[in-house]
């Protein structure tokens, strides 16, 4: 038998436009677009191998395509995590009663925050970093649910973006694509660093599936450095969802399932 990749993923909010919004000015966002991209999205995940589980939408929650975030998938457990932000606690129900058919439920507790956006799983390392949404109460009970099955988690200073991820991606083996302005580059002392150019800072976020990467299109010289660095680049659209503050990795929650196929 052999081990089947799933990934979850939710379709956007007709309600997105009243996203939360950090760093970014609101602008319009075209949800019919913002829905054909989550689509190619999907498609692009199916054609590199992938199980993808499509979730309703829900309305009520603007972010909820955004399903990185709710939990923090390893192959032991899933943490469900509780949101920085208020507004976008209650999305965790419906991705609880997902994921709770792949893996033991950890339920993250009051008063720690945490977003799965600021989790950067490298092998059996987890780097979390401590944003307005990850605080060190979800640190310390992040470490308590995966240090007992051998993973090191390692806090990681941002700043000027919304989470780690925002920052910073993993590329595989000791590859991470980083973007120095806004991560304390020295916590990856010893990995190597691939940097985002000044002119493409969205850039940095982006999904490694297997050894292809997907790059949000619109950044080529991001694109052509990853494909220095020896991975196969998709281009994916995802300008709609990046007007919400969303990227590539935000889209999903992927993880393995053995002897399903
Ligand atoms: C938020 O502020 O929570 C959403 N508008 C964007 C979340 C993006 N999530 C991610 O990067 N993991």
């Amino acid at each position: 038998m052999q081990a089947m990749i799933v990934a979850v993923t939710r379709e956007v909010s007709s309600s997105m436009e009243a996203c939360e919004l950090t760093h970014l000015a609101r602008r319009p966002i075209d949800i019919a677009c913002a829905r054909a991209q989550h689509a190619a999205y999907r498609e692009c995940l199916r054609e590199l191998g992938l199980h993808v589980i499509a979730l309703p939408p829900e309305d009520e929650y603007p972010d909820a395509v955004f399903v990185e975030d709710p939990a923090v998938v390893v192959d032991e457990i899933a943490l469900i995590a509780r949101s920085g932000a208020e507004s976008r606690r209650g999305e965790t129900e419906s991705i609880a009663r997902e994921l709770a058919k792949y893996r033991p439920l950890v339920w993250m507790e009051a008063p720690a925050t945490l977003d799965g956006g600021d989790v950067m799983r490298a092998g059996r390392t987890l780097f979390v970093g401590q944003s307005a949404r990850t605080n060190a109460a979800g640190i310390r009970q992040l470490a308590a649910a995966v240090e007992p099955h051998g993973y090191r988690v390692q806090p990681v200073g941002i700043c000027g973006c919304l989470h780690l991820k925002s920052a910073a991606s993993w590329l595989g083996e000791d590859s991470v694509l980083v973007y120095r302005p806004w991560v304390d580059a020295a916590a990856f002392t010893g990995m190597r660093l691939i940097d985002v150019p000044e002119a493409e800072e969205q850039a940095a976020n982006v999904l490694l599936v297997g050894d292809t990467v997907l790059v949000a299109t619109g950044f080529p010289e991001t694109a052509a450095r990853v494909a220095d660095a020896g991975r196969k680049v998709r281009a994916v659209g995802n300008s709609e969802v990046r007007k919400a503050e969303g990227a590539l990795t935000c889209c999903s929650l992927i993880f393995g399932v053995d002897g399903q196929v």
